[in-house]
């Protein structure tokens, strides 16, 4: 099993949308194994964002992101990164396709409702930046027998 590390970013939590998101990883037969509610300091956000610091739109990405709370919070599945980036759609909403979270519920790219890591080794690095190994629980889904063959 594999995790990532999914973050409703400031829009999404104004926009009442924490539900809605949160339902569609769950209805996939993802599990959410921690979650919780954060307006990220500027030493997270530097280090979640370390690769972007340098770019020409990361003081208004860094205003946005610091501009309420967040939720974030983990799932874990097989294939799970794969899985939740295409369900997230596209960085940009205005190329994000239908039927993806970007695509149905954002217009621009300075506010796409939701971060989710882009690989395996990139979730790994970004759950250790948010969340401590006790605020990420172990266990079963009853329904694993009926969504893992
Ligand atoms: P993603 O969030 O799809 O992984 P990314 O890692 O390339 O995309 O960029 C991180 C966030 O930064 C992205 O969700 C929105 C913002 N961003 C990226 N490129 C941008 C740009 N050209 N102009 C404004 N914001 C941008
Ligand atoms: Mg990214």
């Amino acid at each position: 099993m594999e995790r990532t590390f999914l973050m409703i970013k400031p829009d999404g939590v104004q926009r009442g949308l924490i539900g809605e998101i949160i339902s569609r990883f769950e209805r996939k037969g993802l599990k959410l194994v921690a979650g919780k509610f954060e307006v990220l300091s500027e030493e997270r956000v530097m280090a979640h964002y370390a690769e972007h610091v340098n770019k020409p739109f990361f003081l208004g990405l860094k205003r946005y992101i610091t501009s309420g709370p967040c939720f974030l919070f983990v799932f874990e599945g097989k294939d799970i990164v794969r899985i939740t980036r295409e369900m997230i759609g596209a960085t940009n909403p205005a190329e994000s396709s239908p039927g993806t979270i970007r695509g149905d519920y954002a217009l621009e790219i300075g506010m796409n409702v939701i971060h989710g890591s882009d690989s395996p080794e990139t979730a790994s690095r970004e759950i250790a930046i948010h969340f401590t190994p006790d605020e990420i629980s172990s266990y079963v889904r009853i329904d694993e027998p009926y969504l893992y063959e």
